[in-house]
C-alpha cells in the first residue's frame, strides 16, 4: 500500500470516535450511561475469568474496552442506503445479514455495516445497524405520498462527502490521511441531530399518527444517529443501577439470560430523550408568523450490549426454540390477573423464566463444541511446541489433541444482531404504537439488496469460514511443526 494512504480500519476508528464525541455532546444522558458502564466494567474486570479474561486484560491495556461497539440510523430512500454502502466500504464496513422487522410491526428492513475480518474486528469492531423505511408497508395512501414527496427532495449527504467517496473509489477504495479526515468531518453532518425539521407541524403529526417510525425518518433533514452502544461486562448490573443514576431504563433486557458461557447478544437501553425540533412555518410571509414552530421529538437513546459466542444453525435453532418456549410462558404470566394482570412482565421475572427454559441449552464450552452448537477458533497450544513428536507423521483426531492439551479452543464472538431483540429496542423507544398499520407482506431481501446495490454477506458463513480457517492453519502448523 502506498505510504500516502491510510487504512480503512484507521478511517473507521476515527469515524467511531468522532461520532462518540458528537453523541455525548448531543445527548448528555448518554455520557452518564457510559460513566455507569465504566464503573460496572471496572468492578467486573477485577473478578473476570474464563472466556473473556485474557482478551479483557489485553483490551484494558490497549484502551480498547471503552470504544463503542455499534450505533444505528434509519434512512428513507434507496439512494440513501446505496451511498451509505459506498461510504462505509471506505471504512471496511460491509453489509452483513438481512433483518426483516415488519413481522414486529415495524415498516423497515435492515442490515448491519461491520468489519468482517478478525483483524479488523480487533482493531475496532464498530458497526452501524442501518434500517431502510418500507413505505410500501404503510396502508395510509396519503401518508405514503407525503413521505415519497418529502424524501424525494432531501439530500442527506454533503457534496464534499460524495466527492471524497468518488475520489476514493477511483483510488481503489483508499484515501490519504488529509482526505480521510475531511471525509469523517463531512460525513458527521449526515449523522448529527438537525433540529430544523423538513416538514410542518401538521405533516409531522400526520406522519406520526401513521407510525412514529415514519415521522422519525421523513420529518428530518438527516438520519440522525439514534443511539450508540458501548460494551458492558455485566449487563444485569448496569440495568439494575440505571435508576441510581437517574437513567430511565428499558423495561427488560433483550436476548438470552445470564449464563456461564455467554451466547449471542444481550442488550438493554435507556428510554429515548425528548428533544426540541422546529417545524417549517406554513405561513412564512404572513406578518407575525415568521417564528419557528417549536415541537418535540423522541428518538435518541443510549444502549449497552454484552456479547457471547456465535452459534451454528443448530445452536440458533435451539436458541429460538427455547426463546419461544420462554415467551409463551411469559405471555401466560402476563395474562395471569393475579400476577401481572395484563401489565408487561418485569425484568426479574423475565430473567427467571429465561433461566429456567435455558437449562436445556448446554452451558460449558466442551458441550457447546461437542454438540456442534457454537463456533470455535482452534489454536495450537504452547504445549504442542514442546511435544512435536506426537504429531509427526501420525495424525490424530482433533478431540484427542484437545484432551491432551495440544490444541486450545476459543469461542468466536457473535458480531451480528438479533431481529427480535432489535424489534424490542425499536419498540421501547418509539413510544405508544397503537396506530400500527403495517402490512404484512413478508421480507423483501431482493428489494433491499437492489437499493443497497450489493448482496448482503451471510454472517453465518463468516463464522463457519473463521472456524475452518483456524483449524486448517493449526493442523498445518502441527504437521510442519512451525509454531
Ligand atoms: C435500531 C434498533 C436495533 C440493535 O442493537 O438491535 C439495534 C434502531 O432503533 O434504529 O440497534
Ligand atoms: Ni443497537
Amino acid at each position: 500500500m502506498s505510504a500516502s494512504f491510510v487504512t480503512p480500519d484507521w478511517i473507521r476508528s476515527r469515524f467511531c470516535s468522532a461520532l462518540s464525541s458528537m453523541y455525548r455532546s448531543e445527548v448528555p444522558l448518554y455520557g452518564d450511561l457510559v460513566q455507569l458502564v465504566d464503573e460496572v466494567n471496572a468492578a467486573a474486570i477485577a473478578n473476570h475469568e474464563g472466556f473473556e479474561g485474557e482478551e479483557l486484560k489485553r483490551e484494558m491495556e490497549e484502551n480498547r474496552l471503552k470504544v463503542e461497539r455499534h450505533g444505528a440510523i434509519r434512512v428513507g430512500k434507496p439512494s440513501e442506503l446505496y451511498t451509505l454502502r459506498r461510504l462505509f466500504a471506505l471504512m471496511a464496513m460491509c453489509p452483513v445479514n438481512y433483518y426483516d422487522l415488519s413481522v414486529a410491526g415495524l415498516p423497515v428492513h435492515a442490515t448491519a455495516f461491520r468489519p468482517i475480518t478478525p483483524d479488523s474486528l480487533t482493531i475496532n469492531p464498530f458497526r452501524v445497524f442501518t434500517s431502510l423505511l418500507r413505505l410500501d408497508l404503510i396502508t395510509d395512501v396519503r401518508v405514503r405520498e407525503i413521505a415519497y414527496e418529502r424524501l424525494e427532495k432531501r439530500e442527506i449527504f454533503r457534496k464534499e462527502t460524495i466527492e471524497l467517496v468518488d475520489k476514493a473509489e477511483a483510488q481503489g477504495g483508499l484515501l490519504s490521511e488529509e482526505d480521510a479526515v475531511m471525509l469523517v468531518h463531512h460525513a458527521m453532518e449526515t449523522f448529527r441531530w438537525q433540529s430544523d425539521a423538513l416538514v410542518e407541524k401538521k405533516v409531522y403529526d400526520e406522519l406520526k399518527e401513521a407510525h412514529s417510525l415514519v415521522a422519525d425518518v421523513v420529518a428530518f433533514r438527516g438520519p440522525h444517529i439514534n443511539h450508540l452502544t458501548p460494551r458492558t461486562l455485566d449487563i444485569d448490573a448496569v440495568q439494575a443501577r440505571m435508576p441510581e443514576k437517574k437513567i430511565e431504563s428499558k423495561h427488560v433486557i433483550e436476548g438470552p439470560p445470564h449464563r456461564l458461557c455467554p451466547i449471542l447478544l444481550r442488550q438493554t437501553s435507556f428510554q429515548a430523550v425528548q428533544e426540541p425540533i422546529y417545524f417549517l412555518n406554513p405561513n412564512p410571509n404572513k406578518p407575525g408568523h415568521d417564528d419557528k414552530v417549536l415541537g418535540f421529538h423522541r428518538a435518541r437513546f443510549g444502549e449497552i450490549e454484552q456479547r457471547g459466542v456465535a452459534l451454528t444453525p443448530e445452536g440458533v435453532a435451539l436458541y429460538h426454540r427455547l426463546m419461544d418456549e420462554a415467551e409463551r410462558e411469559l405471555a401466560r404470566i402476563a395474562t395471569d390477573v393475579q400476577f401481572a394482570g395484563g401489565k408487561p412482565v418485569d425484568n426479574a421475572t423475565r430473567q427467571r423464566v429465561l433461566q429456567e427454559c435455558f437449562t436445556a441449552f448446554p452451558d460449558s464450552w466442551e458441550e457447546l463444541r461437542a454438540q456442534g452448537l457454537a463456533y470455535f477458533r482452534y489454536v495450537r497450544s504452547s504445549q504442542a511446541t514442546r511435544r512435536p513428536s506426537l504429531m509427526n507423521g501420525n495424525p490424530q483426531p482433533i478431540d484427542m489433541l484437545i484432551d491432551q492439551g495440544l490444541i486450545r479452543v476459543e469461542p468466536i464472538v457473535y458480531e451480528d444482531f438479533l431481529p427480535a431483540s432489535a424489534a424490542g429496542i425499536f419498540h421501547s423507544n418509539l413510544g405508544d404504537l397503537k396506530h400500527l398499520q403495517v402490512q404484512q407482506s413478508g421480507p423483501d431481501q431482493e428489494g433491499f439488496e437492489k437499493a443497497l446495490g450489493a448482496k448482503v454477506v451471510d454472517g453465518d458463513a463468516l463464522y463457519q469460514a473463521q472456524q475452518l480457517e483456524s483449524m486448517t492453519a493449526m493442523l498445518e502448523s502441527m504437521r510442519t511443526n512451525v509454531a
